[in-house]
């Protein structure tokens, strides 16, 4: 794309919520990242049912456990979601003509791989901007692009995803990515919340390009979430341990199993701890306490699955209008591109 002069990178009405703390990374300066993990802890633990809001599988272990398993051969996702792409990215930047890809995720993956070299190869100039609330990865995915790209403009922005992308000019035609089909782990309030203020965010030149696993086969879905070699089960159940760790309660393995199933209904996996037996668990710095029935669950993640015709339909009605549909040969994965409706 030819271009006199790109716009700055961040709204100017923005330039005051920010600040450079490490080179090339805008950190949002009062927004708190992890608001607040104990609230969201305590008051979901004591919600009926009991659940876990995703978020919490993310420590430093939970990440390496989750990259663990997107090599997992059960685990299909990351491996069709990559191999879309890998055939289609020539296809998905000729359709987005824009100067910046913005990946939701501080994402240097394989897959970001393919859409930075079609976006230099096919406009000889590329602007890359990961957002996410992982310092650590920002700075990673930094070193990454400029060992293999050093004639990308970089900007991390470490922020939540929605500061994040209301933080780009609109005026700067932008190809948002969201891959993964991280959308399969928010409920129906993370849902509509998330794609009203991401559209919000786009401007009349923007693109989104969405990975969204498919409903399929359950013994496919349910082996992907339950594997032979216990990944899936070990990166549900280090959430305790963190949450002992951040609280001081006394969860224990030895009192719980892992459980998952595909909830027909709601199109989801679903993935639980189970208490073997009755027991009490403390947080003794809050003085509170509660007894976890026998076989009693408290769900710890879902992972919604798709029909592809259907989300794009949905996604209609947030102002993106769908610009095409790539998927694999087995039909289970599906990498959607939109635009936002002007
Ligand atoms: C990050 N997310 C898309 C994964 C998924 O497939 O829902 C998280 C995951 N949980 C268990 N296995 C993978």
């Amino acid at each position: 794309m030819k271009q006199e002069k790109l716009p700055d990178f961040f709204a100017v009405e923005q330039m005051d919520h920010w600040e450079i703390r490490d080179p090339k990374i805008w950190s949002h300066r009062d927004a708190a990242i992890d608001s607040n993990p104990t609230l969201s802890i305590l008051t979901t633990l004591w919600d009926q049912p009991r659940w876990l809001e995703a978020y919490h599988l993310y420590d430093q272990h939970g990440s390496e456990l989750f990259e663990e398993i997107c090599e997992l051969p059960e685990y299909y996702l990351t491996r069709t979601e990559n191999g879309i792409l890998e055939r289609h990215a020539a296809d998905v930047i000729a359709r987005a003509p824009v100067a910046c890809i913005a990946e939701l995720g501080a994402g240097y993956s394989k897959k970001t791989v393919h859409l930075l070299t079609e976006q230099l190869r096919q406009r000889g100039a590329a602007i890359f901007a990961p957002i996410d609330v992982s310092l650590a990865g920002l700075v990673a995915s930094r070193e990454a692009v400029r060992r293999a790209f050093p004639s990308i403009e970089f900007h991390g922005v470490h922020a939540r995803y929605e500061e994040g992308f209301a933080a780009i000019d609109k005026a700067l035609p932008t190809l948002f990515v969201f891959l993964g089909s991280t959308i399969g782990n928010f409920n129906q309030t993370d849902f509509p919340r998330f794609f009203r203020a991401l559209s919000a965010a786009m401007g009349p030149e923007d693109y989104l390009l969405l990975g969204a696993d498919r409903v399929k086969n359950s013994k496919v879905l349910e082996n992907a979430y339950d594997d032979s070699r216990g990944i899936t089960r070990e990166f549900i159940l280090n959430a305790f341990d963190h949450i002992n760790r951040l609280l001081e309660s006394n969860f224990q393995r030895a009192k719980m199993r892992y459980y998952s199933w595909f909830n027909p209904e709601w199109q989801q996996i679903e993935m639980y701890a189970v208490a073997v037996e009755e027991h009490e668990i403390k947080f003794p710095t809050v003085g509170a306490s509660f007894h976890w029935r026998k076989d009693e669950k408290i769900l710890v993640e879902i992972s919604r699955k798709f029909d592809p015709a259907r989300l794009q339909e949905q996604l209609r009605f947030f102002g993106l209008r769908p610009v095409a549909h790539f998927t694999d040969s087995n039909e289970w994965f599906s990498v959607l591109l939109f635009k936002k409706q002007s």
